[in-house]
């Protein structure tokens, strides 16, 4: 069990109020709230040891230098990476999957080629190989969904046993920003290698949230992003096997990512470094480090159970709210995700939107709207839903207030 008390104390956010009434987050799918030592840690690069990595060799730019490495192995072990050089730092999820899919994807994916991703998949897993498919000429396919809201994978299995040898690439979500949704990524992996295709996890809500093995999963590559896992924005990664990333032609050009240039050619860099040209952002890297010291002191394994606990507790709270829809599979199979409509007879009684104004106006943060799954919005015919999604902080009083919010909602809109 988290000393949730504890934990809370950490986090100067959870302090202030909203509209008079105490903050009550519930948007961490979207974002994280920071730990006063990942604030610090920022202040102490800027205010001791700011300078450029990689390049002086005077003590700051040593003391810099050793801290942003130092980052990069501690995400590698948080992860299990075979070796730190696997663990290249972008800006984000996104930023990550898009760098496989013009790095990787130009050189491999040819006309004709498949690429399989679901339809629960996040506009990140989803444009840059839309973008990749019309370039190369390739064919995109969709696992879609059991009526829990779990991936169909019999459907999965006979896309690859339809395709065969010509899926280039199975790219899927290890835990859905809508439906919450845990997938089997190391099964999908086995299936994806059985025919020849390299596998992808959009690790954007799994990493910060349950634990992750790249071994274990025996993924290719895995993308997350720093700001959802108590890290700070703008820092992300992208893990890929040694030999896949020593194989991959390089994202952009320009300084840190060569070992020697010509006038008409250079020669790149080793990785990691051949993929992040130009200056990095070390403050944010150094900041996702302690980000991990922070998570790893607490456990994964104790995150999630966290988490999953209190999404049991929401799944139960608010099947006692009237005219509430809930998406998305029953526990164990989630995490602390819970996506809802109010609605009757297929009809929205409140616009999402307008719930979450109302929301926030007792204190409570959630999202609306389509969370940037359109399709999977389309897939269950609605415009948009309400989410509210938990973190390490969040307890069982404030899905009670969540609760009692939603109640008083509907009495405002003369639902009866
Ligand atoms: N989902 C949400 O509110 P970036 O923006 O690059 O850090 O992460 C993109 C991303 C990719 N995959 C999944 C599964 C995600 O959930 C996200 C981010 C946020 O659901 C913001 S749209």
């Amino acid at each position: 069990m988290l000393d949730v008390d504890r934990i809370r104390a950490d986090f100067p956010i959870l302090k202030r109020q909203v509209h008079g009434k105490p903050l009550v987050y519930l948007d961490n799918a979207a974002t994280s709230q920071k730990p006063e030592v990942v604030i610090q840690a920022l202040t102490d690069y800027y205010r001791q040891y700011n300078a450029n990595i990689h390049r002086g060799v005077h003590t700051l730019a040593e003391e810099a230098t050793a801290a942003y490495e130092n980052a990069r192995r501690k995400v590698g072990r948080f992860i299990n990476a075979y070796s730190p050089r696997e663990v290249v730092f972008v800006r984000n999820t996104t930023e990550a999957i898009n760098m496989v899919a013009l790095t990787w994807g130009r050189a491999h994916v040819r006309e004709g080629d498949v690429i399989v991703l679901s339809v629960m998949e996040h506009h990140s897993n989803l444009v840059p190989w839309q973008l990749l498919a019309q370039s190369a000429g390739a064919q995109l396919e969709f696992v879609e969904l059991d009526p829990q809201g779990h991936l169909d994978l019999e459907h999965l299995r006979r896309l690859l046993d339809t395709h065969g040898e010509r899926v280039k690439l199975v790219a899927m979500s290890g835990m859905s920003n809508v439906l919450g949704t845990i997938n089997p990524v190391a099964e999908i992996a086995a299936l994806a290698h059985a025919v020849g295709a390299l596998f992808l996890v959009d690790s954007a809500q799994s990493v910060p949230h349950l634990p992750v093995d790249v071994q274990a999963i025996g993924c290719d590559f895995l993308a997350f992003s720093g700001h959802k896992m108590l890290g700070p924005t703008g820092i992300g990664v992208l893990w890929a096997r040694k030999e896949v990333l020593q194989a991959m032609p390089p994202f952009m050009g320009g300084g840190e990512m060569i070992k020697r240039v010509r006038l008409r050619e250079s020669e790149w860099n080793d990785i990691p470094h051949k993929f992040e040209a130009g200056t990095p952002n070390v403050a944010h890297g150094i900041g996702l480090g302690v980000a991990v010291d922070y998570l790893t002191g607490i456990g994964m394994e104790n995150v999630k159970a966290h988490e999953q606990s209190l999404a049991g507790y929401a799944l139960e709270r608010l099947a006692a709210v009237p005219n509430l829809h809930i998406y998305g599979p029953p526990c164990p199979d989630r995490g602390g995700v819970i996506t809802f409509n109010l609605m009757r007879g297929g009809e929205l009684l409140i616009h999402p939107h307008d719930l979450a104004s109302i929301l926030d106006q007792e204190g409570i943060a959630i999202r609306a709207g389509h969370h940037c799954a359109e399709p999977l919005m389309d897939y269950y015919g609605v415009p948009a839903t309400a989410r509210a999604s938990f973190y390490i902080y969040n307890t069982e009083e404030e899905v009670d207030r969540l609760a009692e919010a939603l109640l008083r909602a509907q009495d405002l809109f003369g639902i009866s």
